[in-house]
């Protein structure tokens, strides 16, 4: 892309209502717009980025088996009276009339709605286990939307469904999801942290929460600082594998993590002083264990080997893909701008054109432009006639992991600079070799 065709909206000033620094980036490098409280329109920046997340997402529930599907975003409210949880979910439920005076509601969540899918169409333990996935937008009337995407009233969430013959079966798909979340999580350059946690209006025993460690974070949090050195990294997993899943489970959520909803302060206690901590975090991420409890409200059976007939064993999983910018943004920026993961990254590769209208420079601009491209990789080509200044300022604000720089001088000795948005360090190269280092980075990606 080039930056004088691409619409990139950024801000010159603090926008003063942003109190924390993923919302001023985000709003400042032009990647969303408030169009009332908690309710944004994604800019084409931002927009993009959360395209990169939802695929991540999408890639690492397939690779777990999970399949996807879509639900709307509008539920008739009958579903939600099936399973009682129309009365109980009050005010953060929106809720809308239709002409013929019908009950509906924008989405908080899918439960009763995957239910009634699965009950219309499954009824033999043949055909489980089963799970069921989307990336859907919903709707929470919260009563302090902040944070910009962090606590929006309408954000996308992943949500996933498992419908199982026994308890030992839903725990099988729960560990899967935490497995697969660390995975997603991992690929974007985050480390979430699954914490017990408490259930709330989705219901259930068993849940953990995901949580990024930011002073910014919305939930205080309690573990063992152990807890921060497990990696998953590039161990091979097969989901189908029990065992392997139970284990990971268990390496993960042994030592002592909890948020403040179920914090015990005895238990932490026998945590050694040293590694016993208390911090803030952003919840990315959250799975169930619930039992039958809608598959028993709503008749969601099926038949048995022996002939019989069971209710099914459920849980669900959430993913915070909105949120996961503000998230991302909160564990990785500076005093410039963000500086994206490789994985997430809205473009791969800036370049930056010192002297725009000098023919040689545009001509080196336009051939990297053109490298980069031909190697898979998308890059945005600052080609505004501004100063060099202004250029870096926008590439350190959009938080482009590599730059390549490109003047007359440098031209003149056959070099061009690349340099680290993390590290800051740059390292005068051919172009080509500039190409050739940013495509090798991008490779394992
Ligand atoms: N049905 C279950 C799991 S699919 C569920 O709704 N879980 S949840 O309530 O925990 O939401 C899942 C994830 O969505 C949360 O972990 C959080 O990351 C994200 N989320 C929840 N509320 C908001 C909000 N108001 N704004 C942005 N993200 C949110």
């Amino acid at each position: 892309m080039r930056l004088t065709r691409y619409f990139l909206p950024v801000l010159k000033e603090n926008p003063a209502d942003a109190q924390i620094v993923s919302h001023r980036y985000m709003l400042r490098a032009g990647m969303i717009k408030q169009q009332a409280a908690g309710i944004y329109s994604w800019l084409p920046l931002g927009y993009k980025v959360l395209k990169r997340i939802e695929q991540i997402v999408h890639e690492e529930q397939v690779r777990a088996g999970h399949i996807p599907l879509l639900m709307p975003t509008l539920q008739p409210a009958d579903l939600w009276r099936e399973s009682g949880r129309y009365d109980d979910y009050g005010l953060e439920m929106l809720r809308i009339k239709d002409r013929q005076g019908r009950d509906m509601l924008y989405g908080p969540t899918n439960e009763e709605m995957i239910t009634d899918i699965f009950r219309a169409h499954v009824g033999s333990y043949k055909d489980l286990p089963l799970t069921l996935y989307h990336i859907q937008w919903k709707f929470r009337d919260e009563m302090r939307p902040r944070f910009g995407v962090m606590r929006g009233r309408e954000f996308l969430m992943k949500d996933g469904y498992n419908f199982d013959l026994t308890k030992e079966d839903a725990l099988h798909a729960y560990n899967r999801h935490l497995v697969s979340y660390l995975r997603t999580y991992e690929r974007m350059g985050l480390q979430a942290i699954p914490m017990r946690a408490d259930s709330g209006p989705i219901g259930g025993d068993d849940t953990h929460e995901f949580l990024v460690l930011a002073e910014t974070g919305e939930s205080e949090v309690f573990y063992d600082a152990t807890v921060t050195d497990i990696k998953l990294g590039a161990r091979e997993i097969d989901y189908d594998d029990k065992a392997q899943c139970a284990a990971v489970m268990e390496e993960f959520t042994s030592l002592y993590a909890r948020t403040d909803e179920t914090h015990d302060a005895d238990l932490f206690e026998a945590v050694p002083e040293e590694r016993r901590k208390s911090a803030r975090g952003i919840e990315v991420g959250q799975i169930f264990y619930f039992g039958t409890k809608y598959s028993e409200a709503m008749g969601a059976t099926v038949v048995t080997p022996d002939g019989g007939r069971v209710p099914v064993h459920m849980g669900s999983h959430g993913i915070g893909v909105s949120r996961l910018l503000g998230a991302i943004i909160e564990a990785s920026h500076d005093d410039k701008g963000i500086i994206w993961p490789e994985g997430v990254t809205p473009f791969h590769c800036g370049i930056v054109n010192l002297k725009q209208g000098d023919e040689g420079t545009d001509a080196a601009c336009e051939e990297i432009y053109k490298a980069l491209q031909k190697a898979g990789l998308d890059p945005l080509y600052d080609d505004r006639d501004e100063r060099a200044g202004a250029k870096f300022a926008t590439m350190d604000l959009i938080g482009l992991p590599w730059r390549i720089t490109v003047g007359p001088r440098g031209l003149k000795n056959g070099v061009v600079e690349l340099t680290s948005r993390r590290t800051g360090e740059s390292e005068e190269m051919t172009a080509e070799a500039a190409v050739e280092r940013v495509t090798q980075v991008y490779a394992g990606i």
